[in-house]
């Protein structure tokens, strides 16, 4: 159990600085992969691990085609908190990110059901950025680990990156994941060179994407579901910057945050210290 170790080389860094996203080789041997997918299971029949609580209560969609969506896993899932935890993962993210110390910060366990060949936007994550969520972080230099547990591409409802999106800055109103018109997505945001690239995935890869990176996801035409476990992480120094963006993450520091503070206690697991 746990996430195979990579070295990241000149080459995979220098795609991730050009293109925003970088394909890593398999991580996860064939079992982890079945462990996980199992974890799905149990997380998505209430099934949890330890005493504690997840985040959020969730009901599924009355919708069968809707995403579902289950924000930090790790604190009710042990073989999700194996995975996102891994100091192998925050090593990786070390290298891309040219950063010394990887905190967690949060996970997401994704679950997006397949159509049989309805068309429907139902499953559609919108064009957006992850920082569009994220500016009460100090830093924009962040980055997510999209985990495939199953071959992934385009038929599947596999996400799609824009080529060097990362190098336009954050962008007002990125904060589109839940919207589902992705052709009107595109029109508000396309004001630039707008290549989209198809993250092809087999099962165990993971697609390392910058904060900035504008992505999105369409229809899963098949008849299975695709299964994916995330992971957001951030440097070891990142604190709560003075905005008016809100995220639970706030939360997390406790009754009284202060600007400044650093995310940096227990809800925020340190994955690898240089
Ligand atoms: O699962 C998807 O299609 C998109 C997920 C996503 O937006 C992310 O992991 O940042």
């Amino acid at each position: 159990m746990g996430v195979i170790p990579y070295n990241i080389t000149f080459a995979d860094k220098k795609r991730f600085d050009q293109d925003g996203y970088w394909i890593s080789p398999k991580l996860l041997s064939d079992e982890t992969i079945e462990r996980l997918r199992g974890a799905h299971d149990r997380i998505w029949n209430k099934d949890y691990d330890g005493a504690g609580m997840p985040l959020h209560a969730f009901k599924l969609s009355e919708n069968p085609h809707a995403l579902r969506k289950f924000d930090n896993g790790w604190w009710i899932n042990d073989e999700v908190r194996s995975v996102v935890t891994d100091p192998n993962l925050g090593e990786m993210a070390a290298k891309l990110l040219n950063e010394d110390e990887i905190r967690l910060w949060h996970d997401q366990v994704i679950y997006k059901p397949g159509t049989s060949g309805q068309e429907t936007t139902a499953g559609n994550v919108g064009w957006h950025q992850d920082y569009g969520y994220w500016k009460s972080s100090s830093t924009t230099n962040m980055v997510t680990v999209w985990i495939a547990l199953q071959d992934t591409d385009l038929n599947n409802g596999g996400m799609m990156t824009i080529l060097g999106s990362h190098k336009w800055g954050s962008v007002e109103g990125s904060d589109t994941f839940f919207e589902q018109d992705m052709a009107k997505l595109k029109q508000r945001f396309a004001t630039r060179d707008w290549i989209e690239e198809p993250c092809i995935l087999k099962a165990g890869q993971a697609s390392f994407h910058h904060a900035l990176t504008f992505h999105g996801s369409s229809t899963n035409f098949t008849d299975q579901p695709r299964l994916s476990v995330v992971a957001h992480l951030m440097p070891g120094n990142t604190f709560y910057k003075e905005g008016r963006a809100r995220h639970d993450n706030v939360r997390l520091l406790g009754p009284r945050p202060q600007f400044g503070q650093k995310f940096d206690n227990e809800f925020f697991p340190v994955l690898y210290r240089q």
